[in-house]
């Protein structure tokens, strides 16, 4: 899994100072040592771990107090906005030219993914966007490049523009963008050739391949596996070509998450997409509070806090906490949850936010709609106390007589039933997982 090194050390630094309650200097400069290491080890750029560490180490120890959180929360805190900051703020959107068609041109090393991502970043104009886009094979030089284009192009019902390998690269991106204008494609995507270093050769068939297309984007393709190299080459091309964004790809392997925390603070240049397979739907936007959220290991557990303090007292949180870890937890403490819940937000998107949440299996299978709370909330009120506390023995007669008292189904009384269960399940895996201190970082519920 990407960034998996990182994200241990990170979650397994908080885990250290999550619950306290005050937190001194030293346990600031405790805390951005293992940071510091954490981000080198990931193969963050060292300038770009040095300022990070400062700007985390001034906020945390001078930061102002809030109550809603704790010491050691707003120092987490404190970490994730400024990896946030550090990736730049959401810059998914794509140029639109005055006048049509929108030239993109595609650029980056031999096998970084500029022909996949061409083709990815078509399909995401076609059906996000609607757009009618025009793939255009300028590289000439890699032995069945066009055909790889074409390939795509056939695979998406898109069309291709080619002129062969005997053209020059330049020609080819000059008369596309004629045919374009022509035949009224409002995005034009230039798919380039790559070397495997970069070379003044290239650059110069670059160069004037922008000068005569004038391309409204240029999106450098880099292999996020490639770490420090991908943010050397972003530099490069950069300076030399001067690029508006990038496209980070393979974020779907085992990368350690270096090229996608300097890049930005590096080039000044947006992340805008990144690649998540070889499948032609597998281009994300880059989120850059999301991905600071996932390497810290919370899901979104910082908004989750709040919204929790802003709705349930914490002593009732804790109380439920101590239920929930001693599987003590009854359909009285589900009906009463429920209460506090129901003014957070919609339930499963609240269980989504819960960490360690994306671990878990069958959490997507849990379904609760909000409208058929008021059913819940009437299918438990129909239990009798002795029911409430062992729903184990609500056996047939018990669920019809349980479904005609809330004036439900029997089906519906069987699902809450079967889903109290799955969740007092997870709950024990949750619970069972910190014990053992296998996934670091986790507790539950929410503090
Ligand atoms: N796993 C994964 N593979 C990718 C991704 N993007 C591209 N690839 C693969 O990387 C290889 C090189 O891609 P290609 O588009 O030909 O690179 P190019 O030389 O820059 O045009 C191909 O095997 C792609 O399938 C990605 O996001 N994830
Ligand atoms: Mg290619």
């Amino acid at each position: 899994m990407a960034f998996e090194g990182l994200a241990d050390r990170l979650q397994g630094t908080i885990q250290k100072i999550r619950g306290k309650g005050k937190i001194s200097e030293a346990d600031v400069k405790e805390m951005m040592r293992e940071v510091r290491l954490a981000l080198l080890e990931a193969d963050v750029n060292f300038k770009v771990v040095k300022q990070f560490v400062k700007k985390v180490s001034e906020r945390a120890v001078g930061q102002e107090v809030m109550k809603s959180l704790t010491p050691g929360q707003q120092v987490i805190k404190v970490v994730q906005e400024e990896l946030t900051n550090l990736m730049g703020g959401e810059q998914s959107q794509i140029a639109v030219a005055k006048r049509p068609p929108t030239v993109i041109m595609m650029v980056g090393l031999q096998g970084a993914g500029k022909t996949t991502t061409t083709g990815k970043l078509a399909n995401l104009l076609r059906k996000k966007h609607n757009r009618k886009p025009l793939l255009v094979a300028a590289d000439i030089y890699r032995p069945a490049a066009i055909k790889q284009l074409e390939t795509i192009g056939k695979q998406l019902s898109l069309p291709v523009f080619s002129l062969g390998d005997q053209v020059s690269p330049v020609e080819i991106a000059k008369r596309a963008v004629e045919k374009a204008k022509e035949e009224h494609h409002d995005y034009v995507l230039i798919d380039t050739a790559g070397r495997l270093h970069i070379d003044e050769n290239l650059m110069g068939e670059l160069k004037e391949i922008k000068e005569l297309s004038n391309p409204d984007e240029i999106f450098l393709v880099v292999d996020a596996m490639t770490g420090q190299d991908a943010v050397n080459v972003a530099q490069s091309f950069n300076e030399d070509l001067g690029i508006s964004g990038v496209v980070l790809t393979k974020l779907d392997g085992d990368t350690r998450g270096g090229a996608a925390l300097s890049i930005r603070s590096v080039t000044e240049k947006p992340i805008k997409f990144v690649g998540m397979g070889e499948k032609m739907d597998a281009l994300e936007a880059f989120h850059p509070e999301r991905m600071a959220s996932r390497i810290l290991g919370m899901g979104d557990v910082l908004s989750l806090i709040e919204k929790a303090q802003a709705n349930v007292d914490e002593e009732k949180a804790k109380e439920l906490e101590q239920k929930m870890r001693t599987m003590s937890f009854t359909f009285d403490d589900f009906l009463e949850q429920l209460g506090q819940v129901k003014q957070m937000g919609p339930l499963d998107e609240l269980l989504k936010m819960m960490p360690g949440a994306n671990k878990m299996k069958g959490l997507d299978k849990i379904q609760v709609d909000d409208k058929q709370i008021s059913h819940v909330e009437a299918i438990i009120q129909s239990m009798t106390k002795d029911e409430k506390i062992h729903p184990e023995t609500i056996n047939a007669s018990r669920r019809k007589r349980i479904a005609k008292g809330s004036g439900t189904s029997i089906q519906e009384v069987n699902r809450l039933l079967k889903q109290f269960e799955d969740m007092k399940k997870m709950m024990k895996q949750m619970s069972g997982m910190q014990g053992k201190g296998k996934k670091k970082g986790m507790k539950f519920p929410f503090m």
